[in-house]
């Protein structure tokens, strides 16, 4: 490729400028004129500086194009906000509600939905860009943007979430569907569409609750903790308190299962009266259980205590159990 150069007070183009001796012409006028001989030292020189000219301009093309993407540092609690109408992202500080640019412009044309991967990298779902609407990726720290998935089933989305395994779920007022997009391919299928949906906008996902581990003692004060499973007796099974849990007061009784894999509606009581089964100063709560109604069985090692809090949040335990008699 030859590009352009400046020779002799004039733009050429076309001209062998890398071989010494050739003409070089010039068209600034309605007739093309020579203006001289090539000398390899100018020559390269001159097609130097064409190149240089070449690539800045399309350097700052890129830019344009590609707008405006800062390299910010996010935090735990900043509050990230999308804005269709400025075509931007913004960071708002949530104590000093100072804002800061993230990303605007370039491709951005309506953005609407915003999401933030687990890595930390944020997704933007624009409804008009690129024509039928785009799923953008932001990395704030290094300040880029790129393309996650345009085109295909996309017609208008408005709004994106992250599923737990990273895939996009996107929700689209065009085509009335929900479209799962690979975060990493960019590749599209529908998930649903129709049905009573008219123009889905924004779409969430309920997570997986959060589930606190607990410490129990089955069995308090013995060990090995010998069940027999044919043994119309209960097992005792203490749910120890921890600084940041107390179990006496904490513990929603009804909800508690245990056995086998820990679902075993097996609770006959628990105790009224707390007491402190480890001797670390803390009351835990003592509940006893239907041996027949834990699913035990031979072989097996582990012996498993779900629950949940008086607030709702799930909880669970583990101890050691071993099933006698062993043959
Ligand atoms: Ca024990
Ligand atoms: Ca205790």
């Amino acid at each position: 490729m030859r590009p352009f150069s400046w020779i002799n007070g004039s733009w050429v183009l076309g001209n062998d400028l890398w071989n010494p001796g050739s003409y070089v012409w010039t068209a600034e006028t309605s007739e093309e004129k020579q203006v001289g001989k090539v000398t390899q030292a100018a020559g390269r020189t001159k097609h130097l500086v064409g190149w240089f000219v070449l690539v800045t301009v399309a350097l700052f093309l890129s830019l344009v194009r590609a707008g405006e993407v800062a390299a910010v540092t996010l935090n735990t609690g900043d509050i990230l906000v999308v804005d269709i109408g400025a075509r931007k992202v913004t960071r708002v500080d949530q104590v000093t509600g100072a804002q800061t640019l993230v990303s605007s412009g370039g491709n951005f044309f309506h953005p609407s939905g915003l999401a933030i991967e687990a890595s930390g990298t944020l997704l933007v779902a624009d409804q008009n860009a690129l024509g039928g609407g785009a799923v953008f990726r932001v990395e704030p720290g290094i300040g880029s943007r790129t393309t996650v998935s345009t085109g295909g089933f996309f017609g208008s989305p408005p709004g994106l979430a992250i599923e737990a395994s990273g895939t996009i779920l996107v929700a689209d007022t065009n085509a009335h569907a929900v479209i799962r997009v690979d975060p990493v391919t960019g590749a599209q299928t529908v998930v649903f569409s129709g049905g009573s949906l008219v123009q889905p906008a924004g779409i969430a996902i309920v997570p997986a609750p959060q589930v606190i581990t607990v410490a129990i003692d089955i069995k308090p004060g013995s060990f090995p903790n010998s069940i027999n499973p044919q043994s119309k007796s209960k097992i005792p099974v203490a749910i120890l308190s921890s600084p940041t849990f107390a179990a006496p007061s904490d513990v929603d009784d009804a909800s508690l299962t245990f056995g086998r894999v820990g679902n075993e509606q097996s609770l006959a009581f628990c105790s009224p009266s707390p007491q402190d089964v480890n001797g670390d100063g803390l009351l835990d709560l003592v509940c006893h259980f239907n041996t027949q109604q834990t699913g035990f069985q031979k072989g097996n090692t582990v012996g498993v205590l779900k629950g949940k809090t008086m607030d709702g949040i799930p909880f669970k335990g583990t101890d050691s159990v071993n099933i006698v008699p062993s043959k």
